[in-house]
């Protein structure tokens, strides 16, 4: 599926894209403070790109569920240097944020692509920012603040509410001049979702990608696979598997992912999901 406006050696890749995760996340702990966290992250960035992502997305807000938000002063300080030292290196990159000044300049720093995890809902201004800017718009599924979206995961059938609400999603976003052939759709797996939501969107992904939009898929180290993968017995039974122990089950969502025919896959574990996803072409087409 072609997507509008992105850049040509993306365009070219003929397989589920592997964007690496880069969350420009200062510890107050240490005496670099923001400094340090811009140095680290843009070496980390580097990593990633040489290991094989295709693409890194950098975010500035933490979405962990119950995360309180930060300013935009705050964002932009964050992930500005770490877009322009890592596009500046040749690095395609995609800015994670909910906030459209802050898309705009990531995107006027040289960020191909805007990764919404709030669908154009946190930010009134979001729509018609991204249509100006005129570059490839991830819509994830999203039914409010981190701080409080745990409350809100019931649905009826959570597969076909998703589909549905990303519909209306993408109808505004149009509205109001986003080019269809920019859209990417995103379950948003764990947004407002237990586990039980987050397998149900993955066994039905062909139902969003019936929507007509190429599909991201964002299940790296989330917490339902650290509830899958629970100890079965012993002095820890039940205790979840920890997010660092995580990657082997990350990659096999990734393998069926592009199996299933994902446009991408957003993950930490770079290098395997690079593999992953190889493989799952193979398995689709039936050949190399
Ligand atoms: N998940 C997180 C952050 N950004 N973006 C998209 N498009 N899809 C996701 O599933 C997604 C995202 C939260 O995960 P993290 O804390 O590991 O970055």
């Amino acid at each position: 599926m072609a997507l509008r406006g992105l850049p040509t050696v993306l365009a070219g890749i003929d397989r589920t894209l592997v964007m690496g995760i880069l969350n420009v996340t200062p510890d107050s702990f240490s005496d670099g403070g923001l400094h340090f966290a811009t140095e680290a992250a843009i070496a980390h960035g580097l990593a990633m790109h040489a290991l094989g992502a295709d693409l890194v997305d950098v975010g500035g807000e933490s979405t962990r569920p119950g995360a309180e938000r930060i300013t935009a002063d705050e964002e932009i300080a964050r992930v500005i240097p770490v877009v322009r030292a890592l596009v500046g290196a040749g690095v395609a990159v995609s800015i994670d944020t909910m906030r459209a000044s802050t898309a705009e300049s990531a995107v006027q720093a040289g960020a191909c692509i805007v990764n919404d995890v709030s669908g154009g809902l946190a930010d009134d201004a979001m729509y018609q920012t991204v249509a100006g800017l005129d570059v490839p718009y991830v819509v994830m599924h999203w039914r409010g603040p981190s701080a409080t979206m745990n409350e809100r995961a019931a649905y009826d059938d959570v597969v076909t509410d998703v589909v549905n609400e990303l519909r209306a999603r993408v109808a505004d976003a149009i509205d109001a001049g986003v080019a269809p052939g920019s859209i990417i759709v995103d379950p948003g797996l764990g947004f407002a979702k237990d586990a039980n939501h987050n397998w149900a969107l993955l066994h039905r992904l062909g139902d969003l990608q019936a929507m007509g939009y190429p599909v991201l898929v964002g299940a790296s180290r989330k917490r339902f696979l650290g509830s899958l993968l629970a100890e079965p017995s012993g002095v820890n039974a039940g205790e979840p598997r920890s997010a660092s122990g995580r990657d082997a089950a990350t990659d096999a969502v990734s393998a069926l992912s592009a199996a299933a025919g994902a446009w991408g896959i957003r993950v930490h574990d770079v290098a395997n999901s690079r593999d992953a996803v190889t493989v799952g072409r193979a398995w689709s087409r039936g050949s190399e």
